[in-house]
C-alpha cells in the first residue's frame, strides 16, 4: 500500500518533424520560452507530466512538516519554536499553493490526496528519515531546505505560468528556512563536545538522504528526456546534485564538520568536487515503502484525511444548500 515504485514512460521525445502542427505549435512556444497558461492548448503527456510532478512536489510539502512538527513542542528556547512554528507553517502554505497549480491542469485536490493514500502518487523519498535529536532540524533546515531551493530555483523557468510563479514565493520562504536550519548548526557547533557531537551526528545522517533527493543519475531518470524538452524541467538531476554538493562543501567546512564521504575532494580540472558513490539500492527501497518512516508518514496522513472527513462533508452540505437556494430564487 505504502510503496511508490519508479514507472518507465518508455516514450522517447518526438522531434519537430514527428509532431502534429498543434503539437509543433506548442513546441515552438516552449522553444521560444513563451509561458503556458492553464487555457493553452497542451498535449496530455505534458498536462499529465506537470499534474504527477506539481502534486508529487506538494505532498512533499505536507508530508515534509511532520518531521519537523514532531520538535515543535521541544525546540530548545521560546524564540526557536516560534521560527520552528512559522516555517512549519510555511511548507503548508507551499503545498496549498501548489495543489491550486496543480488544480489549474484539472485535477481535484481530493483525486490527488486519494492518489498518495494509494499509494500511486510519491512524496519526496527525503521525509521517510526520522528526526532524532534537535541537531537534525538544523540539518533539516540546512541540507534538506538547501537542497530543495536549489531544485526550486531553477524551476522558477519551468514552462508551466502557474507553476513557475508558485516558486518564485516559495523560493523566498525556503532561503529564510535554510539559514534558520544554519543558524541552528552554528550554535550547535560553537557549543558543548556533546553539542558538536550532536551536529556531526545530524550532518551523518542527512547528507547522503539529501543528496539522493535530486532524482536517479540522469542515464536512469525516466522522465527527464521528456520534462526537459518540455522545460519542465530546465536543469538535469546530477548537475543539481553537483551544484548541491559544490555549494554545501564550504558550508560545513565553516562550521567545521566532516561531511560524512571518503571520497569527497575538490577536482582542480572541473573546477567541483568530486564525490563518493550513491547508494541508490537505498533510494529505491524508501521508494518502494522500506524507509525508516514510510508507514508512520503515510499512517499521519490517513489519519488526518479521516479526521477531516466531516469538515468536507459539511462544506459540500453548505455548498448543495446555497446551491439549492440559489436555483429556487432563479
Ligand atoms: N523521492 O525520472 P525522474 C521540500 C521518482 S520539497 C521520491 O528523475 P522527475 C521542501 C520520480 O517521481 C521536495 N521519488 O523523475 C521542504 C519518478 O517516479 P514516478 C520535493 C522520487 O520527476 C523542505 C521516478 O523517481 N521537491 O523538500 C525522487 O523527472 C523541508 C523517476 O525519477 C520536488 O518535488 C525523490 N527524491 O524528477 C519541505 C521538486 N526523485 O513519478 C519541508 C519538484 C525521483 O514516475 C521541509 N520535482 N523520484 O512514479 C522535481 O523537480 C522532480 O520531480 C524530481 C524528479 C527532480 C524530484
Amino acid at each position: 500500500m505504502y510503496a511508490q515504485e519508479v514507472k518507465s514512460t518508455g516514450k522517447p521525445v518526438k522531434s519537430l518533424d514527428e509532431m502534429d502542427p498543434e503539437e509543433r505549435a506548442f513546441q515552438e512556444r516552449i522553444d521560444a520560452d513563451i509561458k503556458i497558461e492553464p487555457k493553452d492548448f497542451m498535449p496530455e503527456g505534458y498536462r499529465k507530466t506537470l499534474i504527477r510532478q506539481i502534486s508529487q512536489h506538494a505532498h512533499s510539502e505536507i508530508v515534509g512538516q511532520l518531521p519537523e512538527g514532531n520538535w515543535i513542542t521541544r525546540a530548545p528556547t521560546l524564540e526557536r519554536k516560534a521560527i520552528l512554528l512559522a516555517k512549519v507553517q510555511d511548507e503548508a502554505g507551499h503545498g496549498l499553493y501548489l495543489y491550486c497549480a496543480a488544480e489549474t491542469l484539472g485535477a481535484s485536490r481530493d483525486e490527488m490526496t486519494e492518489q498518495l493514500l494509494a499509494g500511486k502518487a510519491k512524496y519526496s523519498s527525503i521525509f521517510n528519515y526520522p528526526s532524532l535529536t534537535w541537531a537534525d532540524i538544523g540539518a533539516i533546515g540546512w541540507l534538506v531546505d538547501g537542497a530543495a531551493i536549489m531544485n526550486q530555483v531553477q524551476l522558477q523557468r519551468c514552462s508551466y505560468g502557474p507553476y513557475s510563479r508558485a516558486m518564485v514565493r516559495i523560493c523566498k520562504e525556503e532561503s529564510f528556512h535554510q539559514r534558520q536550519g544554519y543558524d541552528i548548526m552554528m550554535k550547535l557547533v560553537k557549543g558543548t563536545d556533546a553539542q558538536q557531537e550532536m551536529a556531526q551526528d545530524a550532518l551523518d545522517r542527512w547528507w547522503w538522504p539529501s543528496l539522493m533527493m535530486f532524482g536517479p543519475p540522469d542515464a536512469q531518470s525516466v522522465h527527464s528526456a521528456q520534462s526537459m524538452a518540455w522545460k519542465i524541467k530546465p536543469v538535469s538531476n546530477d548537475e543539481l546534485r553537483q551544484r548541491f554538493v559544490d555549494q554545501t562543501v564550504p558550508q560545513a567546512e565553516y562550521l567545521g564538520l566532516q561531511i560524512p564521504d571518503p571520497d569527497l575532494k575538490w577536482n582542480e580540472a572541473r573546477g567541483r568536487y568530486d564525490f563518493g558513490k550513491i547508494d541508490w539500492n537505498e533510494f529505491y527501497d524508501v521508494l518502494k515503502g522500506n524507509g525508516p518512516c514510510n508507514k508512520e508518514r503515510m499512517a499521519a496522513r490517513q489519519k488526518a484525511w479521516d479526521d477531516g472527513a466531516w469538515f468536507r462533508d459539511g462544506l459540500m452540505a453548505h455548498a448543495r444548500k446555497k446551491q439549492s437556494r440559489k436555483m429556487a430564487a432563479e
